[in-house]
């Protein structure tokens, strides 16, 4: 019985990969000099912020409320966060708590 060939032709569209770079843009924050430069970014929602520490010294990337914390970075190293939600997002370093900044991030367009 040859019943079920057909059933074969549907399986090479499974590999597209889904979660594709994501639309909105990323934005740079240098931790540079005991300092979160610039202090202040605003970003639309689902928009991601990416900081590098440039100092030759660890510093940490973690929010007030503990929504998100980056490792100790050394020197070049990255951390990046995607805000989902609209609000002031305000963080500092763990190590030198001296150090803090803001993320402001604003509604997206509503779509309806
Ligand atoms: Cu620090």
């Amino acid at each position: 019985m040859l019943k079920s060939l057909m059933f074969a032709a549907g399986l090479a569209a499974a590999a597209a990969p889904v979660a594709a770079a994501p639309a909105g843009h990323t934005v740079t924050v240098d931790i540079k000099n005991f300092m979160f430069m610039p202090m202040t970014v605003t970003i639309a929602e689902g928009e991601t912020v990416t900081w590098t520490n440039r100092d030759q010294i660890p510093h940490t990337v973690a929010e007030k409320n503990k929504l998100f914390r980056s490792a100790a970075l050394d020197t070049g190293d990255t951390y990046s966060h995607t805000f989902d939600k609209a609000g002031t997002y305000d963080y500092f370093c763990t190590l030198h708590p001296q150090m803090f900044a803001h993320v402001v991030v604003t509604p997206a367009a509503k779509k309806k």
